[in-house]
């Protein structure tokens, strides 16, 4: 399989193919959006599956007593991916949405800014080295040979999502059309009950410190990967189609594996390519487990 098979070019912006529905891209800009919709808007592996998890939690008290089991993909599905066919018309205030749009396929009723979005970003060494092993596991994507190779089809933007940096970099220099969060993967990792906060504060969501707690115990790598409803091993299962029986959306969780990955040359080429395209954005990017 090579990109072309699998990707579907649609403005600009690269779709996995088998996953959405020409007619609902055609619409997304007149999507209708009410006041109260959040979105979770993130470039693919830079950890959407988690903040699924965490709005799922705080939205949700059944979610988060566990007293009613529904996988986060249904109270956070996807906008451009609704493969779970869900009626996203008809659903209940306040609804959840997750994407991995540019900001200009975005639906337009966003742009009166009172519905909200979280947009979560990571540094793309890990983003590059997640998005390798999840192309190598999932047979609807492309698989890749090798770091060497795959890294020019990640900057050629090959991939579900183009090019990483027109993606940041396109929903920060556009930030002021938006009620927009910007949030680190890496804060989120290093200290999850202020990022849990921070969010919650955004969201206008007041939490007693039990359910805050109940939040971020649930919202942990560990306890993620073995709660059926956050884990999506349903979705790799019957949706998407392994390659193997060992891999998980949930694989390291970390910050820094790109370093077993990437060699000196690879990742000084990379820093170049970084300085240059993102000298403007003033976001901050943690590329190590130990850096503050
Ligand atoms: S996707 O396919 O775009 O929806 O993938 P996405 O969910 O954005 O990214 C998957 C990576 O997020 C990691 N992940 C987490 N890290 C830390 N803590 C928690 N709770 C967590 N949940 C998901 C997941 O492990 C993937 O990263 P890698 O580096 O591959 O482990």
């Amino acid at each position: 399989m090579d990109s072309d098979d699998y990707l579907l070019h649609f403005k600009g912006y690269n779709f996995e193919r088998s996953l959405v529905r020409s007619d609902l891209l055609e619409n997304l800009e007149d999507f209708e959006i009410r006041d109260d919709d959040v979105f979770i808007i993130t470039y693919p592996k830079s950890g959407t599956i988690w903040t699924q998890q965490i709005l799922s939690l705080i939205y949700f008290e059944e979610h988060r007593k566990q007293t009613q089991k529904m996988d986060t993909i249904e109270r956070a599905p996807f906008l451009e991916y609704n493969i779970r066919t869900t009626n996203y018309i008809n659903r209940p205030s306040p609804r959840l949405f997750s994407s991995h749009l540019p900001y200009y396929l975005v639906p337009n009723g966003l742009k009166n800014k009172k519905a909200k979005i979280v947009y979560v970003y990571r540094n793309p060494k890990d983003v590059m080295t997640s998005f390798f092993h999840f192309s190598n596991l999932v047979v609807k994507f492309e698989s890749a040979d090798n770091m060497q190779s795959y890294m020019n089809t990640f900057l050629d933007g090959k991939v579900v999502g183009s090019i990483w940096f027109d993606h940041v970099k396109g929903w920060y220099d556009n930030r002021q059309k938006f009620n927009i969060l910007f949030m680190s993967y890496e804060e989120m990792k290093k200290d999850l009950k202020s990022a849990v906060q921070k969010i919650c504060k955004f969201l206008g969501k007041e939490l007693s410190e039990d359910d805050l707690d109940a939040v971020v115990k649930q919202a942990t790598f560990k306890n993620m990967k073995s709660d059926p409803r956050a884990n999506y091993n349903d979705v790799l299962k019957y949706e998407l189609g392994t390659r193997n029986d060992n891999g998980h959306f949930l694989r390291k969780g970390t910050i820094g594996d790109w370093k077993n990955h990437f060699t000196v040359e690879q990742s000084e080429r990379f820093d170049k390519i970084f300085q240059k395209k993102m000298k403007d954005v003033n976001l901050k990017f943690i590329w190590d487990i130990n850096e503050e």
